[in-house]
Formats: structure tokens, C-alpha cells, sequence
């Protein structure tokens, strides 16, 4: 019996909705040549939602060919202005169908309906800004004397293929499908395993959007297999990928041993976040609540090592705790809950796993360090203090609820210890000083840097890592530096007669 290409399901707030469940290839949704499908579990009850098309090497070839067909048909030729409004109608679509796209991201990843709806809002006004970006890709005139034309011009590279993780998932699919289309290009995505629904749902937008067949194209799947299949195809001209920086590293050798095709990474952290003695302690606090408890501390920027000056000590560390222990955790779809489940019962071990590692290595418990219930993978808000630089918890991603407390004395000491670190994705800095926040900022190694404040996202300012955090530069004018060539054309002039 073959599963069906789309499934009533009906959401904890008694909603219900059509989840589509194909592969989304040339703007059908259709089964993967094998037929396999593979489950789609809850985090939040541990439940299977549905069975969505697992796409495997031929899959990808489909849906390749589809995007080649694609990108050399008219969505790389046409006037750039008719992109710009096919991504126009795309960001009205998403804010008509905002509440469904909200409820689908809280059910499939688990995280607080209250967050997946600001994630949407964000993917709306991302690609409401990439339609604007599509007509004002503009090249230059290079005066070279009078014996040459020179100019150069933007173009698209061609087939990209995406790799997108689970803990944004609609917001990785728009910063990925984004910029790429605004330059005329066309795409292979692969959702996360975890995570593949709202990307399906998004995907009857795209069409409805009038978007032409074959420019998206979405492939639900494992990394091993339809992933490699991205990386190595020969055909796709630039990989974009978010994850872990273990297959970062993976993706990028795959793509030099295949066609070398073009490769952007936005991997892991271990940001600093950092609280000098003159900061307003409740800005600050609320800024250490927002680094690490929010979206469960399933953040790439999460701000995991919190230092904070001697002088303000305890007292930060009091507040820190109080905060991190009045937190709604639970039931995602009630509004009121800040941090739901994790995505995955592998994250949840790994948390629990850290938790172990901080104990024998001699950290202090402050709060949390445990499973919440025991249905759904949900963990209590977790600090440890005196944590030390050698130790697993302070130098690992851990990609929860987890933050590590540090104290520290000077600016330079602080600076040391936050750049000590193979990663350098984003930071904070809490002061009321304009001296010290920008001593401090110029010298961290950090893509992002959040002065009092953090994980503070806008469509239109550049993310992306310094070191082993990554390569490139998503949102804001950079991101289509991703997704474009320079072209340069030299003209030889003869005088005419
Ligand atoms: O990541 P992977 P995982 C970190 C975080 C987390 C850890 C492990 O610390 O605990 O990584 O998570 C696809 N070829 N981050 O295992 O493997 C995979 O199918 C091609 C930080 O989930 O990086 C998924 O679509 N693709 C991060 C995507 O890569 C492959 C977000 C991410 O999975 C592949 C996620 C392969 N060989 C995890 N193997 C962030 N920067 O925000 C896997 N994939």
C-alpha cells in the first residue's frame, strides 16, 4: 500500500490542516521512486505526527534536473522585477497562512508556539526584503581609458542545493530559498529529518506564489544519503549549508571531490555572553535568558558561556537563577510557555549526557540539570557555575538549556577567554559603558556581536561565523553574495569611421 501524498492532521489546538507529505519536485508533490516514507515523531509527546517521502540518490537526480530545466527556462533570463514579485507574493501567502505555518513548527520541533510565531514573522520579513533585493543586483562601469568598455554584472550560479537543520526550520528554508531565488537561481532543499513539515507547507505557497515548476524543489530525507547526494551531485554549482561543524567540514570535502562547487557553512557556536559590573543587572539578565533559554537553547548563536565580572558576581548569578527557574517550560501550544521540548530524543541525551560530564568534572548545580517529566524531551532550565575553561561543558556546543558561569576580572582577561574558543559564530556584551562595549566588541571573534542584548535578529543584518563557525554571510545585502558571480566583460573599442 503506498502512503498518501497528503494527510489531515489535526493540531493540540483543535485546528486541522492539510500536510502535504510528497517530495515537492517541479511544483508537484510526488513519492519517491522507492516509496519509502519514514516517521515524523512529536517531541512533545513523542508521538508519530505522520509519514512524509524519504528521497533518496534518484530523488535528487529528479529533482536536479528539475532545477537545471529550471534555471536555463526563464527564471534565469527573465526581467529580475518578475522575480521580485513572484517572492512578493510568497511573503503575502506566508503572512495569510502565518497561524498554520506557527502551529506546524511548534508541533514538528517542539519549540513554544509563542517563538515559532516570531520565527514566521522573521521568514515573512525575510523574504519580503529578498523581493526587494531581486531588481537591484546591479553591476558596474569600470572606466579603463578610452580604448576599452568595461563593466561588470551579477549573475546567478545555477542549481544550488540546500541543507537546511531542525531548530529553525522555516527560517532556515528562507534564508536559504530567499536569496537564492531573488538572484535567479534555482534549488534543491533538503529539510532536516527531524523537521520536514513546514517546508512541505511553504512549498504549496511557493506554487501558489507563481513561482515556476522545478525553481524549488524539496526533498525530505536523511544526511547520509540524500544529503551526500547533494554535496557530491555534479550538476548543483553551490552548496549552502546550517548544522553541526563535523559535517560542515564533511560537506566541504564532498564538494571539493566532486565538481568543487561553491560551498557556504553556518555551523556551531560557543558564544560568549558577557556582564561587566556597571551593567543594569536586569537588562542583562534577561539578556542571559535570551541567549540560552531561548528556542530551548537550540540556538546556533546560543550564548552558552556566560562570564560574568567579579564585582556583580552573585548578584547576577541569584538573578540569573530566579529567572531561569520561573520559566514556563511545557506544552508548547500554551502561550504562555517560553521553552518547550527538545527536537529529538538524541539532543535530549546529549544534554542529559552533558549534565553528567559537568557533575564529575567538579561544576556547580545552580538550578536545573535534569529531564522535566518523563513524556516528551523536555529539560529544565540549566545553569552550572564555576565552570572552568578545561572543562567538556565550557569548550563543547551542548545545544540546550545549558549555560556555563564563569567569573572574570578585566576587559582583556574576558577577551582572552571568550576568543579561546574554535568557534566564534556570536557574543554579548552588558555595560553601560560606551568604552568598554566598544574595547570590547573590536576584539571579540565573533560574526555577531549583541550589546545589551542578544539573539536580536533583523532581515536585513548579516549573520554568519568567524573561525569554525562557518563561511559566508546570511540576511542583510551579504547574503547574495552567496547566491552571485561577477561577470566581467571588456570591450575592445575601434574608432569608427
Ligand atoms: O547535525 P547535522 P545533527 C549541532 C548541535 C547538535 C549537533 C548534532 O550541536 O547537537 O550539531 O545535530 C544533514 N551530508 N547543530 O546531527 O548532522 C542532516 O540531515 C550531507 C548546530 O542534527 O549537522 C540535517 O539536514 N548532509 C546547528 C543537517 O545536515 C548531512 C543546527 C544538520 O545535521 C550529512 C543543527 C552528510 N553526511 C545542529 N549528515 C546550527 N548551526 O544551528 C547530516 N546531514
Amino acid at each position: 500500500s503506498t502512503y498518501p501524498l497528503s494527510t489531515t492532521i489535526t493540531l493540540p489546538n483543535g485546528k486541522t490542516y492539510e500536510q502535504p507529505t510528497g517530495l515537492f519536485i517541479n511544483n508537484e508533490f510526488v513519492p519517491s521512486r522507492q516509496h519509502k516514507t519514514f516517521e515524523v515523531i512529536n517531541p512533545s509527546t513523542e508521538e508519530e505526527i505522520c509519514q512524509v517521502y524519504e528521497a533518496r540518490k534518484e530523488d535528487v537526480d529528479d529533482a536536479v534536473n528539475a532545477a537545471e530545466a529550471a534555471f536555463k527556462g526563464s527564471w534565469g533570463q527573465v526581467d529580475p522585477a518578475v522575480r521580485g514579485k513572484a517572492l512578493y507574493n510568497l511573503a503575502e501567502l506566508l503572512e495569510e497562512h502565518k497561524e498554520t505555518l506557527a502551529a506546524i513548527e511548534s508541533l514538528d520541533n517542539g519549540k513554544a508556539l509563542q517563538l515559532a510565531q516570531g520565527d514566521v514573522a522573521l521568514v515573512i520579513n525575510y523574504i519580503r526584503s529578498c523581493a526587494g533585493w531581486a531588481d537591484k543586483l546591479t553591476g558596474q562601469y569600470i572606466d579603463t581609458g578610452a580604448t576599452h568598455h568595461t563593466y561588470t554584472k551579477r549573475e546567478p550560479i545555477g542549481v544550488c542545493g540546500q541543507i537546511i537543520p531542525w531548530n529553525f526550520p522555516l527560517l532556515m528554508w528562507s534564508w536559504k530559498v530567499g536569496p537564492a531565488l531573488a538572484a535567479g537561481n534555482t534549488t534543491v532543499l533538503k529539510t532536516a529529518e527531524s523537521t520536514p513539515l513546514s517546508a512541505l507547507y511553504a512549498s504549496k505557497l511557493v506554487k501558489e506564489a507563481g513561482i515556476p515548476p522545478g525553481v524549488v524543489n524539496i526533498v525530505s530525507g536523511f544526511g547520509k544519503i540524500t544529503g551526500d547526494a547533494i554535496a557530491s551531485h555534479p550538476k548543483i554549482k553551490k552548496v549552502a549549508f546550517t548544522g553541526s561543524t563535523a559535517t560542515g567540514r564533511l560537506i566541504m570535502k564532498t564538494a571539493a571531490d566532486s565538481n568543487l562547487k561553491k560551498v557556504t557553512l553556518e555551523l556551531g557556536g560557543k558564544s560568549a555572553n558577557i556582564v561587566f559590573n556597571d551593567a543594569d543587572v536586569k537588562v542583562a539578565v534577561k539578556a542571559l535568558v535570551a541567549g540560552i533559554f531561548y528556542n530551548s537553547g537550540e540556538v546556533c548563536s546560543a550564548g552558552s558561556r556566560v562570564f560574568v565580572q567579579e564585582g556583580i558576581y552573585d548578584e547576577v548569578l541569584k538573578e540569573f537563577k530566579s529567572a531561569a527557574e520561573t520559566l514556563k517550560v511545557g506544552d508548547p501550544f500554551d502561550l504562555l510557555t517560553f521553552q518547550g521540548a527538545q527536537t529529538s530524543q538524541m539532543q535530549l541525551n546529549k544534554i542529559l549526557g552533558y549534565v553528567d560530564s559537568a557533575h564529575s568534572e567538579g561544576a556547580t548545580l545552580v538550578t536545573g540539570g535534569e529531564r522535566l517529566g518523563n513524556k516528551g524531551y523536555f529539560v529544565k532550565p540549566t545553569i552550572f557555575a564555576d565552570v572552568k575553561p578545561n572543562m567538556k561543558v565550557y569548550k563543547e556546543e551542548i545545544f540546550g538549556p545549558f549555560a556555563v558561569v564563569t567569573p572574570f576580572k578585566t576587559a582583556d582577561e574576558v577577551i582572552e577567554l571568550a576568543n579561546d574558543s574554535e568557534y566564534g559564530l556570536a557574543a554579548g556584551v552588558h555595560t553601560k559603558s560606551l568604552d568598554t562595549a566598544t574595547y570590547v566588541s573590536n576584539k571579540l571573534e565573533a560574526g555577531s556581536v549583541w550589546i545589551n542584548t542578544y539573539n536580536d535578529f533583523h532581515q536585513m543584518v548579516p549573520f554568519g561565523g568567524y573561525k569554525q563557525s562557518g563561511i559566508g554571510r546570511e540576511m542583510g545585502a551579504q547574503a547574495l553574495d552567496n547566491y552571485t558571480q561577477w561577470k566581467a566583460v571588456r570591450i575592445a573599442l575601434q574608432k569608427p569611421e
